[in-house]
C-alpha cells in the first residue's frame, strides 16, 4: 500500500518476480502473488536428505490500488479497505526516488511527509469505524441487550479508549493490548493496529535513503513499525534476468542479496514469527509459526490430526543437525530431544512429530 505512484507495483514485482504493469496509476484490481520464502537452511537440509520434494514457506503479497485509503468514492474505498483489513502486515511503500519523467504528484520527494499522510489516513479509517460502532454498541448495551460479563462490554470499553487517541492522530498499535483484547478486536481488522513495514522505494542507489530511513524510524518510534529501503525499479529489472546474468549484475553493483530476503526477515521479526523444519526422504519443508508457540500448534500447521493425536516431538536444532551430519548421528550425540505438547518452538527447530490417530 502507499500513495499513488510511490512504486507499489514496482516493489511488488521486485519482491514477487512478477510482471504486473507499472505506471497504470490507480488500476482498481489488486495484484496477488505467492512468494517462496528464501531460506538457506532449507536448501542445506535438502542437500542432506535428498528429498523428492522441497517446499519452502510462503508469503502472500497483495498490491492494492494506490492512494489514500478513503479516496475515490465509497465503493473504491470499501474495496481497498477490505483488501487491507485481511492482511497480517502492511507494507507501506514510500517514494524516495527522484524522476523527471514521473514527477511526484506533490511536486517534491519527501518521504516523511508521505509517511505521515498515509498514517493519518489509516488512523482516520479506523476512527470512522470506531465512531459508528461505539454509538451502536452503547445504545444496544444500555437497552440491556447483553448480560453483565458479556465480552461486548469490554469491547465497548476498548473502543471508547481508542476514540480520543485516534482523534489525536495516534494509531491503535500504541496501546499495549492483552492477547484476549487483541482477539476480541480481531474481526475489526483495524489498520492502524497492524504491524507495518515501511519500504522506502529508492533510485538505483539504496543508500541514498539512509537519512529518510532514520527520520521515519524516529517518528514511527514503535516496535510494530519496521523500516527498510529497496531500489524498486533496479530490483524489478534484476528479477527479469536469468540467474547467471542476475548474479553477474549483482556482483558488479555490489548487491549481496535481493530485497526479498531482507523484507521477509523484517516481516518475520515484526510479526514475531519463526521457521521450523520437517525433514525426510519424501519432503523437506519449512513452516511458519508464532515465536514460542506450543509444539501442538506447530503440529496443527501440518495437519490437525497430528495435533490431536500428538504423542511427542523429536526436536534437533538446525545447527546441531548440520554439524552432526544426520538424524542418526544427532541422536547418538544426544542432540535429538524429546519434547511434549507445550514445548515452545524455536527458530530453526527441526521437528519430527510422533502421533497416534
Ligand atoms: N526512477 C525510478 N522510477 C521508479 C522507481 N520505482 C518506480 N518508478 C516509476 O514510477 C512510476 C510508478 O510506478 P508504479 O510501480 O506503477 O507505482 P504505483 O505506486 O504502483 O502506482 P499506482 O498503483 O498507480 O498508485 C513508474 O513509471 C515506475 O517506472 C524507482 O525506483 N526509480
Ligand atoms: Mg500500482
Amino acid at each position: 500500500m502507499g500513495l499513488p505512484g510511490a512504486g507499489k507495483t514496482t516493489v511488488f514485482n521486485a519482491l514477487a518476480q512478477q510482471r504486473a504493469e507499472v505506471g497504470s496509476f490507480g488500476g482498481a484490481e489488486a495484484h496477488r502473488a505467492v512468494v517462496r520464502v528464501p531460506d538457506d537452511r532449507l536448501t542445506r537440509l535438502s542437500e542432506m536428505f535428498h528429498p523428492r520434494k522441497t517446499t519452502p514457506a510462503e508469503v502472500r503479497y497483495v498490491d492494492v490500488a494506490g492512494g489514500m485509503v478513503a479516496a475515490g468514492g465509497e465503493a473504491k474505498a470499501a474495496a481497498r479497505i477490505g483488501q487491507l483489513r485481511t492482511a497480517d502486515e502492511l507494507c507501506h511503500v514510500v517514494r524516495a526516488f527522484e524522476s523527471d519523467t514521473h514527477p511526484h504528484p506533490r511536486g517534491s520527494v519527501d518521504p516523511r511527509r508521505d509517511f505521515d499522510e498515509m498514517m493519518a489516513d489509516l488512523v482516520l479509517a479506523d476512527l470512522s469505524i470506531v465512531e459508528k460502532r461505539v454509538d451502536r454498541l452503547d445504545r444496544e448495551l444500555r437497552m440491556g441487550k447483553a448480560a453483565p460479563g458479556n465480552p461486548q462490554w469490554r469491547e465497548l470499553e476498548l473502543l471508547k479508549q481508542f476514540k480520543p487517541a485516534l482523534e489525536d492522530g495516534r494509531p491503535i498499535r500504541e496501546f499495549d493490548l492483552a492477547e484476549s483484547d487483541r482477539r476480541l478486536l480481531r474481526p475489526y481488522g483495524f489498520l492502524s493496529e497492524k504491524p507495518m513495514l515501511v519500504i522506502l522505494n529508492t533510485g538505483d542507489d539504496v543508500s541514498s535513503a539512509r537519512d529518510a530511513e532514520e527520520t521515519i524510524r524516529a517518528v514511527a518510534g514503535d516496535r510494530a513499525v519496521g523500516v527498510t529501503s529497496l531500489a524498486g525499479r533496479l530490483e524489478m529489472e534484476l528479477g527479469e534476468l536469468d540467474e547467471t546474468e542476475r548474479l553477474e549484475f549483482m556482483r558488479d553493483l555490489g548487491i549481496e542479496e535481493l530485497g526479498l530476503g531482507r523484507v521477509v526477515r523484517l516481516s518475520y521479526q515484526l510479526l514475531d514469527l519463526v521457521s521450523f523444519f520437517t525433514v525426510g526422504e519424501d519432503e523437506c519443508r519449512a513452516w511458519t509459526v508464532g515465536r514460542a508457540a506450543p509444539a501442538t500448534e506447530a503440529a496443527a500447521q501440518i495437519h490437525s490430526d497430528i495435533a490431536r493425536g500428538f504423542i511427542r516431538a523429536e526436536v534437533v536444532r538446525y545447527e546441531d543437525l548440520v554439524e552432526s551430519g544426520g538424524l542418526v548421528e544427532a541422536r547418538k550425540a544426544g542432540q535429538l530431544r524429546s519434547e511434549g505438547k507445550t514445548y515452545p518452538v524455536q527458530d530453526g527447530d527441526v521437528i519430527n512429530f510422533l502421533f497416534n490417530v
